[in-house]
């Protein structure tokens, strides 16, 4: 069995991995006190895998009485999230040392959760992660989920990502990042954070699956007609395209069945690395009622802007790969057809060397949604993860909001009370410049892009 750790880390981080955790209980038949057969009423029950024979256990461990115990480390540096696990009906998948939480949080600032507070609790995490590392039989890597507005998931998040690289250097690291958005910003330097964690990062994580507030806000207010959608809402939409990401590794499937399949496939250089992650049909419970939406539907939905969980114009870049993971009633003569339908109307323009085109895995297991969920359960439906040069434009953002505080060396004053040198701004921000003018350059390489020919499908 190949093993995956999560790791959840500060509010978003945690309160993402919560739901998301949710889900893969009930996709393998795994009661909220951990209990394999036993599942609660109230919760859809078909195709349900109750056994330890397959691949629910990349995910879960299986406890000497028989329980499935949840692969993950949840630390926030204050409680209120981590104390509501604890509290929660979920809390029996965890032992106690997976939960861990301080006694103040970062306040925002990077520096507070790399530097000063972050400090007093990374041993924890990592004999917390040594100590299920040894639980495993083939370790293949880790998932870090964390926003990187926040000081603790921004520095502290950084700081465990080094941790790893040190002490698990071969093993996978890909990360699920919430990042500022001007709209949904709960403080004034989230961009100071986003770039210095970025910065930062760098060479610590294969893949970065670029995760943007605003845009599943405006996803729920425009197809749920929801009209202040909450965390909550925001959280299961991100749960259910994490669930719909991960199936391939949870449960038998010919794509991506390999952590490593993710990078190999979705990175051409390793910098370029930050993919846009769609997630189609999403419909409420009215909607369902009318509409079915085919596979040709669902697959040229997630080549508009709608559907993406990044706020960018596919339009204005040009892809480099695409991975289209589709689940529950979907053919591949379907799937055929509706990649040949995309590239007849020219819906998505490729650079001219990328050599694969478009990745294709069907899993039969229909997706399937918590009953709390704000979206209808639908009978199949694709995530697609792009590496797609749009998505420079967040960058382009993140800089010039960095830039109109930095100019007038606003709060930075915080940042260097808590260990943090001047220096660590101009680099981070110049790397940030690099990174700008590398997306470019991939762009600007050739103007004979067309649109992938059919025969490169891959089934
Ligand atoms: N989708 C989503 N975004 C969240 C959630 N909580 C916070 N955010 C976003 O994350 C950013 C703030 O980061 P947090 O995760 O709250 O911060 P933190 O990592 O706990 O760091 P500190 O509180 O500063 O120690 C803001 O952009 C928020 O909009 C959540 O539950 N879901
Ligand atoms: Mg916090």
């Amino acid at each position: 069995m190949r093993e995956i750790i999560s790791l959840h880390v500060g509010h978003a981080g945690a309160q993402v991995g919560s739901k998301c955790w949710e889900l893969y209980c009930l996709e393998h038949g795994i009661s909220p006190d951990g209990n394999l057969s036993k599942l609660d009423e109230t919760l859809q029950g078909e195709d349900l895998d109750l056994s330890w024979n397959s691949s629910p256990s990349t995910f879960f461990s299986e406890t000497d009485s028989g329980r499935a115990a949840s692969r993950s480390v949840f630390v926030d540096l204050e409680p209120t999230v981590i104390d509501e696990i604890r509290g929660g009906a979920y809390r029996g998948l965890f032992r106690a040392e997976q939960l861990i939480s301080g006694k103040e949080d970062a306040a925002n600032n990077y520096a507070r959760g790399y530097h000063t507070v972050g400090r007093e609790y990374i041993d924890n995490v990592l004999e917390e992660t040594r100590h299920l590392a040894e639980d495993c039989d083939c370790l293949q890597g880790f998932f870090m989920f964390r926003s990187t507005g926040g000081g603790t998931g921004s520095g502290f998040g950084t700081l465990i990502l080094e941790s790893l690289a040190a002490e698990f250097g071969d093993k996978s690291k890909l990360e699920f990042c919430i990042y500022p958005t001007r709209k949904m910003s709960a403080s004034v330097v989230e961009p100071y954070n986003a770039i210095l964690a970025t910065h930062n990062t760098f060479g610590l994580a294969e893949c970065t699956f670029m995760i943007d507030n605003e845009a599943i806000y405006d996803i729920i207010t425009r197809r749920l007609e929801i009209e202040q959608p909450n965390y909550c809402s925001l959280n299961q939409v991100v749960a259910q395209t994490v669930s719909s990401m991960t199936a391939s590794l949870r449960f038998e499937g010919s794509l991506n069945a390999d952590l490593a399949d993710f990078h190999s496939n979705l990175v051409p250089y390793p910098r370029i690395r930050f993919l846009v992650v769609s997630y189609a049909p999403i419909m409420s419970s009215e909607k369902v009622l009318h509409e079915c939406p085919a596979v040709p539907d669902i697959t040229k939905m997630c080549f508009k802007e709608g559907s993406q969980m990044s706020k960018c114009n596919p339009e204005d870049g040009k892809y480099m790969a695409v991975c289209l993971l589709y689940r529950g009633d979907v053919v591949s003569k379907d799937v055929n057809q509706a990649i040949a339908e995309i590239k007849r109307k020219k819906m998505c323009r490729f650079v001219d060397w990328s050599p694969t085109g478009f990745k294709v895995g069907i899993s039969c297991h229909h997706p399937m949604y918590l009953i709390s969920s704000c979206l209808a359960p639908v009978e199949r439906s694709v995530c697609a993860l792009a590496n797609t040069t749009a998505i420079a434009e967040t960058w382009k953002h993140l800089d010039h909001n960095f830039d109109v505080m930095y100019r007038k060396h606003a709060f930075v004053h915080w940042y260097l009370d808590e260990g943090m040198e001047e220096w660590e701004f101009y680099e981070a921000r110049d790397d940030l410049a690099a990174l700008e003018r590398d997306y470019m350059e991939v762009a600007e390489e050739d103007d004979n892009a067309d649109c992938v020919d059919v025969d490169d499908v891959e089934f």
